[in-house]
């Protein structure tokens, strides 16, 4: 019996407080509205971000809200209006969407949109109202997107259409952490061939940073992490030698610096720790070093730092997803995938679990037990 044009009760993963388990919950999906894209969810990785939302690192999170950003389905119905997908295409969802009207999305380095919802956290689709309710009562979403539902309802400039033959438990990471890792290498840093990179943190950010080095054509990739379970599958991705902290009698950017006679060309921080931060800065060359911000600290937590640190000429950078603008880009980053074959994303999908399961899919990251999880929502036609 067709769904469209009617509200679809469905399992989510509800979040009512910070520091909350999340509960598997029969919520109401309402129809898309105009320009609106109701899609059936297949596979959703968890990222880092989504516990950061979760142990309250962000500023402000209405509840209860439908996290997950890193979501990848197929096309279930579509409002009025819509031109850019159909009922049966497969696409990743967007938690950056681009409405290709504003002065970032106009800008050729940007992509950071005014309409999306990253920092705003107000969990509100364009008409500020969400598709998502229980027993009547509204829930948030997440990041424009929402993707820890077995159906979700976007803005149509929060989706982008894929080729169907990807897979679509793969794919998904495309939606954050693999382009996040991956572009912040190739289109912040611009890392040129033969040069030395430094990753802290190998986690799903920093294994596909990792990915990107090598793409890049880096002839050295140091990796850091006080986790060494990590090293073997940074080292099988490109990573020439790994390091734990820990294991150093004096401050890790020390260690670098005389491993890389003065400091490493690139430096990319992957873990959201604001003295790493520091560390991986100083780890790069004072002159011509490029030092690279990916992850998200607390929203009150301060980077200090020394004028010194770029007054030498060392450049310090931020990235939003890569620098990805993704409803142009992502496309593209799946043939990369699936065609060309440039990086193979199945590499960062240590574990795959039922989307019941999605407590212990956040345990895995919290004690450092996979690279990235994914959950499986529905086969969507796979065997
Ligand atoms: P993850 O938990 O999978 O990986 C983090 C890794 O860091 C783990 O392997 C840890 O062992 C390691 N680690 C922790 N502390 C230290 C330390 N002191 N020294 C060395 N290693 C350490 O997380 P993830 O890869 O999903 O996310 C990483 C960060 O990237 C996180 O802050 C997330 O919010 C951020 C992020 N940023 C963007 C963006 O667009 N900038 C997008 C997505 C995620
Ligand atoms: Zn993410």
């Amino acid at each position: 019996m067709s769904t469209v044009g009617k509200p679809i009760k469905c399992k989510a993963a509800v979040l009512y407080g910070f520091n909350q388990p999340l509960k598997i919950e029969e919520i109401e999906v309402a129809p898309p509205k105009a320009r609106e894209v109701r899609i059936k969810i297949c596979a959703s990785g968890i990222c880092h971000t989504d516990d950061h939302a979760l142990s309250a690192g962000m500023a402000s999170l209405n509840f209860p809200v439908i996290l997950g950003h890193e979501g990848a389905g197929i096309v279930e119905s579509c409002g009025q209006g819509v031109t850019k997908v159909k009922p049966g295409d497969h696409v990743i969802a967007l938690c950056s969407p681009m409405c290709m009207k504003c002065k970032c999305c106009l800008h050729e380095d940007s992509n950071f949109c005014v309409d999306n919802d990253v920092g705003k956290n107000k969990g509100l689709m364009l008409d500020k109202t969400t598709r998502f309710s229980i027993n009547g009562k509204q829930i948030y979403n997440f990041m424009s997107c929402s993707t820890f539902t077995e159906y979700t309802c976007v803005d149509e400039f929060a989706c982008v259409k894929i080729d169907p033959k990807a897979n679509l438990d793969e794919v998904c990471l495309i939606g954050c952490g693999f382009s996040t890792g991956y572009g912040t290498v190739l289109n912040t840093a611009k890392v040129k061939p033969g040069t030395t990179c430094v990753v802290f943190g190998l986690g799903g950010i920093g294994m596909s940073a990792v990915m990107g080095c090598k793409v890049a054509g880096a002839s050295r990739i140091i990796g850091v992490d006080i986790n060494p379970t990590k090293f073997s599958r940074a080292k099988e991705l490109g990573c020439t030698e790994c390091i734990n902290p820990n294991d150093c009698d004096k401050p890790i950017h020390e260690v670098i610096v005389e491993m890389t006679e003065g400091g490493a060309d690139y430096g990319f921080e992957c873990i959201g720790k604001v003295d790493v931060m520091a560390s991986m800065i100083q780890s790069t060359h004072h002159s011509f070093g490029s030092a690279n911000i990916i992850g998200v600290p607390k929203s009150t937590d301060r980077l200090v730092m020394d004028v010194m640190w770029v007054l030498t000429g060392r450049t310090i950078n931020g990235a939003f997803l890569g620098d990805f603008k993704a409803s142009l880009d992502f496309p593209g980053l799946v043939q990369d995938a699936i065609q060309a074959k440039k990086f193979d994303l199945s590499k960062l999908v240590t574990n795959k679990l039922p989307f019941e399961k999605i407590n212990e899919g956040f345990d895995l990251m919290r004690h450092g037990k996979c690279v990235r999880t994914v959950l499986i929502m529905d086969k969507c036609g796979k065997k």
